[in-house]
Formats: C-alpha cells, structure tokens, sequence
C-alpha cells in the first residue's frame, strides 16, 4: 500500500545518527561525519564533566536535570511532530505523484541488457553511428523495498545499455521531461577527443538543458575499449537513478588467451543498497565440447555508481577473482579474493566456475565502515540488519565437465604483494596495462608549464564546512560554463598559479598551455578519508604515490616512483594524508574536470578544472557544428551578457 508506505516515511524522526535510513544515507550531510565526532567527544567531555563536578553526582541534580530535560523534550516533540504533519499534509498536497503505484522492479532493470545477451556484432573497423534517445523522467519506484522518486531514463534505473565497437560514433538525443530541473549527462571514462562540449558537466563543459528542452550528444570513441558507464553531471541527480552501463567492444581487446567467455555480466553497485537482490543471476553454461582444452570463465563488469560509498566486492566460495581490465584498461590478469570498488570504477573479473559444482552462491557488496574515518567507524542501524551488505545471487547449471580445466590463467603477482581489502585500491604497483605506455618523461631542459600542484582540504568557510582545493572552493557556475568563459580570455602563457585571468573566484581553472607536452599533477590530501579522484579527457599514468605530501624535486624518501609502465585509470583512490602524482599528455584540447566522485563532496567544492590548450580548443569550438553550438549557449542564462561582469558570492569560495 504505497499510503501507508508514504505515511510511515512522513511518520518516521531520525532519532539519533544511528537511525540513518539507506536511503537517507546517501542524502546525508557530507559533515555528518565530523558531527558524529563532534557528539562523540561532546558526551566524552559530558561523561567526564559528570565524574569529576559532584553536583551531577547528587540524585537530586539528577532528578533536577531529567526532569528538565523531559520537560524540554516533551515541548520539543510536541514542536517536531506539529511539524511533520503539517510538512507530510504539505507535501502530499503539493505532490499529486504519490499516489502513483510504484514501478515494478522487472520493469525498471532491464535485465536483458544487463546480461548483455543483446545479439551484439563485435566487430572493427566500421565506425557505425549507435543513436539512442533518452527521455528524462521523474518517477515513483522502489528498488530498496522503499518507495522513493527516482529520475528515470525511458522509465528505467539503470538507464539503456549504450553497445559500441570502439571508432563507433554514439549519437544520445536527450530529452528533458523533468518538470523543474535542467540536466546533463556525463559519459564516464570517454575521453571525448575534440568534444570537450560533449562531456556534460553543468557549469564547465555545458549549461544544463532546461525542463522541456533537448540536446543531442554525438562523440566518437576513439582507441577505447572496456567498461564505462554514463550519470548525470548536474547537482546530484545520479544519485535518484540517472545513470546506465556503456560497453566498448573490440575484437582486439587483450583478453587471457585460451579462455572462453562463456557468459558476461553487468553488475552495478550502488551505496544505497538497492543491488538488485532479487536478481537471479542465472548463468547457464553451454556445454561446449568442440574445444574442451580451453578455459571456461565468465566475465563480470563491476561499476561503483554509488554517490557515497566504496563497497569491497566478494563470491562465496570463489576465493579467486581474477581482474583483467580497470577502467577500461586491460592489465596483466591479478587474482584477488575480492575487489575494492570505489565510485566511479570499474572492474572486470573473470569467475571460474568451480568444476563438477552445482549450485548458487552470494554475491556482496560490503560497505567497509572505517574507510571514511579510521576512528570512527561508520554505522546505521538499518545497514546493520543486513551486515552492510548487498547481496545478489549468483547460480551457475549445469556445471562443467569433470574433464574441462577450471583455468590455466596465470595471474600476475610477483612479490606476492599483499592486496589489502579495505580502503585502497590495488597496490599501484601491482597492475601491468598490457598495452605498455611509459611514463610520460618531463624535460627538465624546457620545463612544462603543464604541471601543478593541488592540495585539498576540508575548512570551515563562515557557517559552514566547506572543502578546498588550494584556495578554492568550487560552486557551478549558474548562468554560464566555463566552456564559453575561455572563448573570451586571453592568455599569456603564465600557468603558475590560479585564477591568473578573469574567471569568477569560486572557479579553479589551471591551465595546460604546451600541446603534446607531459601534464605532470601532484594531489596532496591533508585529509585522514580516502577520496576516490576521476579526470575527465583522459586516462591518467600513476606515476608515484607516499605518505604525507609531494615535495617537489621527488625528495620525499617515501615517494614511490614507477616510470616503466604505470598503471592507467580515470578513477582513483587517493589514500587519507598522502599524495599521488599523476600524469597524461595534453593531446586532448579541452576544458576537463578533476574531482572527488563522493557527490556531497563534490558539491561541497571538491573540483578542480584544467584548461587544456586553450588557442586549440579556440579553433574547435569555432570549427564546431554551429547549430550545436548555438543550442548550447541558448542553455545558459547569461546568454550575451558581458562576462567581465559577473559578480559571485566569493564570501564561502575562498580561503585566506
Ligand atoms: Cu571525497
């Protein structure tokens, strides 16, 4: 009965931080953390209080103090649910939704594609244009057992698989049915060579499409291949369900040899456990006996849509997951007896059916509680009760024949590094991209301008707990992007600091001036949580890493350097107090997002921009499909308005 579902949410006070629902702990406040602390040391410096002032030893100040305080809380009750019924009248009166029966869960995951049985023709060389129209809608819906208004694309969550072979063109006509929001669509991982328009980030790359209005996205990708996935960039829609799988094909993608895939699977995970439970991961294995000598595995694509949570990834009864591809780069395959996913990445891992076994086992996804604050380990009474998990089924039948091999993939670890479960990714070390790359070098003859460094913090900013990355604390921009703001600037060439020209002070754009040359980033993080970091544009080189910060020359004795083939990513896990430096080249004219993926940390000022190329990116906006542009630009409010003369709120935007 959706009503009383309805009415039982109106009904429901949050008691203490225990009572986090699942669903509202993704909607919490990103200091809730802080607060938790800040009420743990407030009743440790209270319980010392009672112990050492003898008044609150005498029963008659603690009669004296309960009553007051039952006083208070019987007035402050009274208030509340006053209030609540009166929010609950409200808002049913406002919002005629929610009568609507929920959308069934078979209606909302569209199990087919995430199966991926969808016929597909991997092929190469074709370039075929893939066109897909996504109609943006709000909806009622009830994937974690509680009714909630999700945002929709054509009534799904996830949204339509997006199936390419790589050098396809992918051709999105997005439709903004939502009645008062404006949206954009981010496609995760896509480098968008040449296109940076086409990376959908409100406020850099675009303007949010308004509520009634279209916007066709068409980029061609280019030498990729693996798995991606694509959210909304605009405020924190993805979070209500905005978001869906891409798969890049390539028949030349760098697989174990000698093994079949017999079977291949979409698993997202998400931080509020709506995993899809009830899913019955059934996987029929074909009794293929034409070539009994090769090695029969499935493949899992694991993606983090979450905006919250980093989840540790595990099968029972499977100790050995081999991973073979990281986002979107094939690696030298790495057993592992589970995964550490952090939002944004993705993973995929081959399972080796276990030889004459019937049966199905669990999938999880565990939340690891102390990796957002090692001393005070996250905790929800609702996340108890089912162990911090989300769970899946997994079933495989009939099983294999007792004379096929269960695998003879070598995995590749040769120091037998320990892999840890919580709250890291793999050892940077660890992973070898198999199409090898050295580190880009930098010339120390004719040093770069395309280096920086950035070091974030968390830092009360007046009334609120704001995160900086140097000075900056960044907020959208409302009525522009950042894209159109270049077009209008002219540059010196001088990339030594920020804000060296006339961007609003609430905006960090570094630029990368040199084309072609090694950009070269240093993130320090003098913050004790891990943040997982994703670069628009491209994918970058983990080129060293260490406890504490950078110092410039490498002169930090714990700095680890790897120059013959870093591993490459878009997404990574930058552990609490340390620094990772990154590098790519400036190959890609653009205006790219770097940025915590944690959604409240982002809109809490996490991001960081880089203006790559700026004369080059000049020459392909004018170059660009005019209509395209125009359409664009008819999205932003300041549409011909004087950007010299933008005036922001530069009062929670900068530091001192
Ligand atoms: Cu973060």
């Amino acid at each position: 009965m959706p009503t009383v579902i309805y009415d039982q949410e109106c009904a429901l006070g949050r008691s203490d931080t225990d009572s986090i629902s699942s669903e509202e702990e993704d909607k919490q406040d990103p200091n809730e953390y802080t607060k938790l602390q800040e009420t743990e040391a407030e009743l440790s410096t209270s319980r010392e209080r009672q112990s050492s002032n003898p008044f609150w030893n005498t029963p008659y100040g603690l009669i004296g103090i309960r009553f007051g305080f039952l006083t208070l809380w019987v007035s402050l009750l009274t208030f509340i649910w006053v209030v609540l019924a009166l929010l609950c009248k409200a808002y049913r009166g406002s919002n005629a939704g929610v009568d609507v029966e929920p959308i069934s869960l078979d209606k909302l995951v569209n199990i087919t594609e995430l199966n991926l049985q969808t016929g597909f023709q991997i092929e190469s060389g074709k370039q075929r244009m893939r066109e897909y129209e996504f109609n943006i809608t709000h909806g009622w819906a009830a994937p974690s057992g509680v009714r909630k208004k999700m945002v929709l694309v054509n009534g799904q969550s996830p949204g339509p698989l997006i199936e390419v072979n790589t050098g396809d063109t992918v051709r999105v006509r997005v439709n903004n049915h939502l009645p008062d929001e404006s949206t954009t669509i981010h496609w995760h991982g896509i480098h968008q060579r040449n296109t940076t328009w086409m990376d959908g980030v409100a406020g850099i790359s675009q303007c949010g499409i308004p509520p009634g209005k279209s916007f066709t996205y068409e980029y061609q990708i280019i030498d990729q291949r693996g798995t991606f996935w694509y959210h909304a960039h605009s405020k924190v829609q993805y979070t209500d369900g905005l978001y869906g799988p891409i798969v890049v094909h390539d028949p030349d993608e760098r697989l174990p040899p000698d093994t079949e895939m017999t079977d291949e699977r979409i698993i997202f995970m998400g931080g509020s456990f709506h995993a899809y439970g009830e899913d019955l991961l059934e996987i029929h294995h074909p009794h293929d006996h034409t070539n009994p000598l090769q090695n029969h595995a499935i493949r899992l694509r694991l993606i983090n849509h979450s905006s919250f949570t980093s989840l540790y990834f595990t099968i029972d009864s499977h100790p050995e997951l081999t991973i073979i591809e990281i986002d979107g780069v094939e690696v030298t395959p790495i057993t592992v007896p589970g995964v550490y996913i952090n939002i944004g990445q993705r993973y995929s891992i081959l399972v080796t059916p276990l030889p004459t076994t019937t049966g199905s086992f669990i999938m999880r996804a565990t939340l690891p509680k102390s990796c957002f604050l090692p001393y005070v380990p996250y905790s929800s009474s609702i996340l108890e009760s089912v162990n911090y998990q989300g769970t899946a089924l997994l079933s495989y039948s009939p099983s294999l024949p007792n004379n096929n091999t269960t695998t003879t993939i070598t995995p590749h670890n040769p120091n037998n590094i320990t892999i840890p479960k919580k709250c890291t990714d793999l050892p940077f070390s660890l992973p070898i991209p198999l199409r090898p790359i050295p580190a880009y070098p930098l010339d120390d003859a004719h040093p770069s301008k395309n280096t920086h460094e950035i070091n974030f913090q968390f830092q009360q900013a007046g009334p609120v707990n704001r995160i900086f990355i140097n000075r900056t604390s960044y907020s959208p921009l409302p009525t522009t992007a950042q894209l159109w703001l270049s077009l209008s600037q002219s540059f010196t060439g001088d990339a030594g600091g920020y804000n060296n020209w006339n961007f609003p002070l609430n905006q960090q754009v570094l630029l990368l001036p040199d084309p072609n040359k090694t950009v070269q980033i240093v993130i320090n993080s003098r913050d004790i949580m891990e943040h997982p970091f994703h670069l628009h544009g491209h994918t970058f080189q983990i080129v060293a890493w260490g406890p504490g910060e950078f110092n410039a020359g490498g002169s930090n004795p714990n700095t680890t350097w790897n120059l013959q083939n870093p591993m490459r990513r878009d997404t990574l896990t930058i552990p609490g107090l340390s620094h990772v430096v990154i590098r790519f080249l400036a190959d890609n004219p653009g205006i790219w997002a770097l940025h915590c993926h944690v959604a409240w940390h982002m809109e809490a000022g996490m991001l960081v921009t880089f203006l790559e190329r700026p004369e080059d990116l000049k020459r392909l906006v004018h170059d660009m499909d005019p209509s395209t542009r125009e359409l664009s630009r008819s999205f932003c409010a300041d549409e011909g308005v004087d950007t010299n003369n933008i005036k922001e709120n530069t009062e929670l935007s900068r530091s001192n």
